[in-house]
Formats: structure tokens, sequence, C-alpha cells
């Protein structure tokens, strides 16, 4: 079995494997590690990587890059909308509102879902691996955003699926990091002792991460992560941009944004000069030939004026390092290293702007460019029977708070109430009871929207369904788990109804717990639960647990919580999930395990993901068509060619003069061929063409072998006498 990681970057993209015992960044058919972000379409087929981008600007329409952040959102999202006013080629809305690329592909108008055009990119990701792995690559860990919401991580994990990829993990960027950092590390104090707290930035194209870790021997533990969703190199890339636009402006009366060529032309030159800036602090050139009108331009800038131009962008830099330290609660003494990883963190004013924060040198232990893909590849081989790895326990942070509200019986008020914090460990559950008459529909939602990157705070509707009264009329009392598995997707993940029974149907009784831990089956990634119990006493939001089955009726039954603005605690229960304490009576209660439907914001439905992976596999089928239709007409011109010259040389004297001038005929009838009809046609007709002509060809080149090989032959027969 494979073991994969994929590092998904907003430009760049790295795979890296488990080979030989060790963990490997691969290289795909450019011999490059660096797979760009990008998918480009032609009328016969896609290019994905390093070819795609050589197309940005030939084939600006229907090369889809700068994808990344579009998972998850709606087309109105005014995330989506400012992308969307920036990018050559077209958004649109498709079905649900979700976005889309709007593209030229086989000579006709096709729409892509953002989650097709992200499988695209793992569909090539998952050959590069394979290439090098020589078999199939199926399991897998991704990276991700730490910001990235429920809906952006069922959207990767749905691109996974449309990919034929079974993603065992979504992986936050800087918890890969911190993985790759920590596994290796022999001088980790030992469990008992303080932990060594270590900062992770990663500074991409698109974004800027800052995590802080605390390392014990075998285990890692996120403490707090912060971030500037919206800070990273492209933003540097623009300042130049915009600078330039403005000097080409006044200088040759260009209007560089009115061509999208000539804009897309600018940007490279300008990340170019960027990156140059980076290791020159003295004047660096920037020229373009023929850029527009047939006009050359060129300009000039140093170190200390980008500085200048960027100076409230390397201001950002510190907003998420104070955030993290405070959410933390550390003081930089408490920091033993700070790790920086991530292309754009090597400009020097940001580097020098983290260094400063923390009054220390910054370190680059690991490798900037493919620590995420290695990180993710250690957390596929953990999560692979086929490897053995040493232990290494994994507990990472809820970016954002999360609320569950519920709808009420009769006319009671709605209840509401915070489930996890901010850097609440994850994965982890909770059961929260309710005493309910009827069912009942719980909404998730994220409880601090303004500090999320994303216009909907809303994850979804959860509805708990078959509950109905005791049989003396009472409420029942209702179970319900909630859950942020190991990818950070959050849900109501299981219920059960508490039915009191009388002794003899006691058989039938089960503890709740077991029923929970069936539930808790349902979710695929949910294997993490000794997890969940050691931090049951951590929990500074858990209420004491309350030994729910021996509780006597109360004489009012509590309303579920919906009057519980003033006290919650008094009818809400929420206890962290541990195990059935031996020495409680038994219970004489039946559960009955409930069913719940869920509602996710901007979930693909079950016919679009499978529709969108039988389309992957049609498309997959067409390139590699197209690529051995490609290889056939290669292998006739150059048997053309070859020959050719063959024939004028050495293979002349081993055919008539007859025949050579028919050969000769049937070359260039070929090759005039090529150049017209024969330049777009089927693989057989190419095949066919070729036999059509080694029918003339092999008999020369037999003749010929047989004439290099007989003095030869003749040697060695004489020597042998
Ligand atoms: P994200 O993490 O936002 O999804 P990504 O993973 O694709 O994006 P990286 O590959 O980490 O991003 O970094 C790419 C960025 O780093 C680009 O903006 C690139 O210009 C920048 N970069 C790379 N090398 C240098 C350098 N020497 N100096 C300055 N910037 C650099
Ligand atoms: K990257
Ligand atoms: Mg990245």
């Amino acid at each position: 079995m494979a073991v994969v990681g994929f590092d998904v970057g907003f430009q760049n993209s790295y795979i890296a494997v488990a080979r030989g015992g060790g963990i490997e960044t691969v290289t795909n058919e450019f011999t490059d590690r660096c797979t760009p972000a990008v998918v480009s379409f032609g009328s016969k087929s896609r290019t994905i990587g390093n070819a795609a981008k050589n197309q940005l600007i030939t084939n600006a329409k229907n090369t889809v890059f700068n994808f990344k952040r579009l998972h998850g959102r709606s087309f109105q999202d005014p995330i989506v909308q400012s992308e969307r006013a920036n990018l050559p080629y077209e958004l649109v809305p498709m079905q649900d509102d979700r976005v889309g690329a709007k593209v030229m592909y086989m000579d006709e108008e096709h729409q892509f879902s953002i989650e097709q055009v992200s499988a695209m990119l793992l569909t090539k990701m998952k050959e590069v691996a394979e290439a090098n792995l020589q078999k199939k690559a199926l399991d897998c860990v991704i990276s991700i955003p730490s910001f990235f919401t429920d809906a952006e991580r069922r959207s990767v994990l749905d691109a996974a699926q449309i990919a034929g990829l079974n993603c065992l993990r979504l992986m936050n960027d800087t918890t890969a990091v911190a993985l790759n950092y920590g596994i290796y590390k022999q001088d980790l104090p030992p469990p008992e002792e303080k932990p060594k707290n270590v900062v992770f930035v990663d500074m991409g194209h698109s974004a800027f991460q800052v995590s802080v870790c605390a390392f014990n021997k075998g285990k890692l533990k996120m403490l707090a992560t912060a971030f500037d969703p919206y800070l990273g190199g492209r933003d540097f890339d623009q300042r130049l941009v915009e600078h330039f636009c403005a000097e080409f402006k006044s200088r040759y009366k260009l209007d560089v944004k009115s061509r999208v060529r000539a804009l897309l032309r600018l940007q490279q030159e300008c990340e170019k000069l960027k990156k140059l800036m980076s290791s020159n602090s003295t004047d660096i050139p920037l020229n373009i030939e023929c850029f527009m009108d047939d006009k050359d331009v060129s300009g000039k800038m140093n170190r200390a004026q980008f500085e200048e131009l960027c100076a409230d962008l390397i201001e950002r830099v510190s907003v998420p390092l104070v955030a993290v330290m405070e959410q933390a609660q550390l003081q930089l003494a408490d920091i033993a290293a700070v790790e920086i990883v991530g292309g754009a963190t090597r400009i020097p004013a940001v580097k020098a702007k983290i260094a400063k924060f923390f009054g220390k040198e910054v370190s680059t232990t690991l490798n900037a460019d493919e620590a995420v893909a290695r990180g993710c590849a250690l957390q596929c081989a953990i999560l692979s029977p086929a490897f053995k790895v040493r232990e290494f326990s994994i507990t990472d942070v809820m970016p954002f708070p999360v609320s569950l509200s519920w709808s009420s019986e009769a006319d009671e008020p709605k209840g509401c109430h915070e489930v996890f914090c901010k850097n609440h460990a994850s994965p982890f559950s909770k059961v929260i009871t309710f005493y309910r008459k009827s069912p009942f529909v719980l909404e998730a939602f994220y409880s601090d929207p303004a500090s999320l990157p994303y216009p909907e705070a809303k994850i979804g509707e959860f509805s708990v369904q078959n509950v109905s009264p005791q049989e003396d009329g009472e409420r029942s009392k209702v179970k319900v788990k909630v859950r942020v598995n190991a990818n950070g997707i959050v849900s109501v993940c299981s219920a059960a109804m508490l039915h009191k029974v009388k002794a003899e149907d006691h058989h039938k009784a089960n503890t709740i717990e077991d029923m929970l831990e069936e539930g808790n089956s349902q979710d695929g990634v949910d294997d993490l639960d000794g997890q969940d119990k050691t931090h049951e006493k951590k929990d500074g939001d858990t209420l004491p647990s309350v030994d729910t089955e021996n509780q006597p009726t109360p004489q009012s039954p509590p309303t579920d919580g919906e009057n519980s603005h003033s006290n919650p605690e008094s009818n809400l229960e929420l206890n962290t999930h541990h195990p059935p304490d031996a020495k409680k009576p038994k219970m004489k209660v039946m559960h009955v395990g409930l069913p719940i439907e869920a509602k996710l914001t901007h979930q693909l439905g079950k016919d679009h993901l499978n529709f969108f992976t039988e389309q992957e596999g049609k498309m997959i089928m067409q390139d590699k068509l197209e690529k051995e239709r490609n290889n056939a007409k290669n292998a006739l011109e150059e048997y053309v060619y070859y020959f050719r010259h063959k024939l004028e040389g050495p293979y002349q004297m081993y055919l008539t003069s007859e025949d050579q001038g028919k050969f000769t005929e049937l070359l260039t009838l070929t090759e005039n061929w090529l150049y017209d009809e024969g330049d777009d046609q089927e693989k057989q007709v190419y095949l066919d063409k070729l036999a059509e002509i080694q029918k003339m060809g092999l008999p020369v080149q037999e003749r010929y072998q047989e004439a290099e090989w007989r003095p030869k032959l003749f040697e060695e027969i004489k020597s042998k006498l």
C-alpha cells in the first residue's frame, strides 16, 4: 500500500511518499519537485502542472489557477467575487450557487466545479506519486490551511474522492510541519516534564498561518493557531504590479490592466523581481520585450523601495503573532524555537519582522517548500497499517469556536450553547443530553462570525429523528454526540433515546456508552476516542458529568435547555465521553439509536459527486488516449526522418535504385501528409501509416544490419579456429 502526502498549495504543490524506511519528496515528469497548481484545457486534452503553467499566458481563458480559496464557497461570496475580478478565466455560478470555472475543452464549453478542478490537480499528483512508487496510490493525507472551515474541508475531501483518492486525513499545514519537525527529534522532554514549545510559521502565496505547538516525547499538542488568510506572497507581487502599472502609464502611456496577457506577463515578471530582491539589495532591472503595442518596457527596483511599498503588509505580519501568543498564554521566554516555512517567508522583511517579534533568530531546520508534504506523508504512514512508524500522538486545535443551537418544543425560546471554544482540542466528542417528546433540530454554527474568513457562519442542520415520549407520556432523555473529527469537521454524529424498561426487559438494555461507541463507527475517521478521553478532565468548559442513567426522574422535567438562558447548566448536561463506571448499579433503561439527518452548508450532493467522479474518469481516459495518439504520431514522424537521412547515406546500397525512388517518394508523401491532413488523425491512422513504411523499411534495415554483422561474425569464427 502506497503512503502519500500531498501539499496542495495555492500556487505550488508538493508530493511526498514513504519509501525505503524514509520520507521522500518526489519529482514529476519534468524532474521538478514542485507541481504548479494549474489546470489548462485544450481541444484534445487537459494539461496539468508545469505544462499547464506554460499556457497561463497563451491559453489564458482556459487555464485555471489560483483556485484553492474557492473551495466550499458560494458564487456570491465576496471573496469569490474579488478573486473573480482578477482572474483571466471565467468563474460562474453552478448548481446550488457553487463556484465553477467556465472553459473551452474538447472544443465545447464546459463548466467545472471547483471540486472538479481541484480533483484534476490531485489526479496529476496521484500520477506523479504512482510513477515514483511504481504502484497504485490510493491512501493519502492532504494538507489544508488551518483556517479552513467545515465547508472548505468537505469540499477538499470531495475533490479527493473525485480523483479516486482515499484521503485518510486532512491535515492543517502547520500541524503537518510540526509533525515533520517533532517526529525526528530525539531530545524532546519526557511526558511528565515541561513541554518544548515551538512556533511554526507558514507564509505561502495566499495566506499566513502561525501555530504554537507543545512537544513532549512521542507527542505534539497544538496550543493555538492564528492566521491572516489574506496575506501571502501574491499580495507582495500585487504591490509591484500596481507600482509598474502606474509607472508604465506615465512613462509609456500604456494601460496594462486593459490587456489580460500584458497583465499576466507583468505579474510573472514582478514575482521574479520579488524573489531576486530577497537575495539582493541593490537595484534589480525589470525588462519586458514587446510588452504592449510592440513596445518594450523597463523599470527597476531595490529592496528598500520594495519594503516601503509593502510597509503595511509587513506590519500585518505581527498581528497573528501577537494573537497566537496571547491565545497560547505563553511568554516569549517559553518559546524554544521559531520555525519558518512557506515561500514568502524568504522575503527578508517578513523574516526580520518575525525574528524581531520573538526576539530571536528564526530557524529554517525544515525545507521551506517540502515540509508540509513530508508531514502529510508521515501522517499517512502513521495511519497506514502497512507501515511501522514510531508512536506519535497528534492533538490539533479548532480554528474557530463552534456553537450548537436547537429548536424548541411548544412555546419555549431557542437554546444555544458553545460546544467547542477557539483552540479547543481536536478531534473531540461531547455528549449533550436533551429531554424531548418529539424530533428536534440542532444547528451547528461558527459562533464568532467576525473571526471567520467566510461569510457563512452556519455549518449545518442536524435533525434528530424518531424521538417519542416515554410510555408514561413524560419527555424522553436523548443523548446527542457532537464531534469534531480528525479532519476538523464538525457533526452531530450520533444520538440515542433512553427508555425506561421493566426489569424483565433488562437484558435488552445496554449502556449508553456502548450505544454511542457504536454510533461512533458511522463516522469514518473516528478512531481517536481514546484520545478524547484523555482530555476529559482538562476540558475547561465541560460541565460535571451527571450520572445520567441513575437519575431519578425529576418531578418537573427540565425543559430541554430552552429556558436555560439564566442557567444553562441546570438542564443541559454536557459530558465528555467517558468509559462506563464499573461501580455503577446496573441501569434499567433501554437505548434506542436515533437516525440523524444532516443538511450541511455547501455540501456537494451524492449525485453530483458520482457524476463528477465519472467525468473525471472519462477525462483521465481522454488524456491517456490523446497521449497515445501523440506518441503514435511522433513515432511515425521519427521513422520518416530517420529513414530520410539513412536512405541518402548508409542504407543506399541495400536497395535497388528503383526501390529507393519508390521509398523516397513514400517518405515525402508521408511527410507532406503529416504537415497537412495528417496533423490531426486518430491513433490507428498513424499506426497504419507506420506499418506501411516499415514494410518497405524493415527489409532494408535487416540487410544493412546483416552486412554490418557479417564481418564481425567472420572475425569471431576465425578467432575460434
Ligand atoms: P498557500 O500556502 O498560500 O496555499 P503555496 O503553498 O502555494 O500557497 P508557497 O509555495 O509556500 O505557497 O510559496 C509561494 C510564494 O512564495 C510565492 O508568492 C512566491 O513568489 C514566494 N517566494 C518563493 N521564493 C521566494 C523568494 N526567494 N523570495 C520571496 N518570495 C518567494
Ligand atoms: K506549497
Ligand atoms: Mg502552502
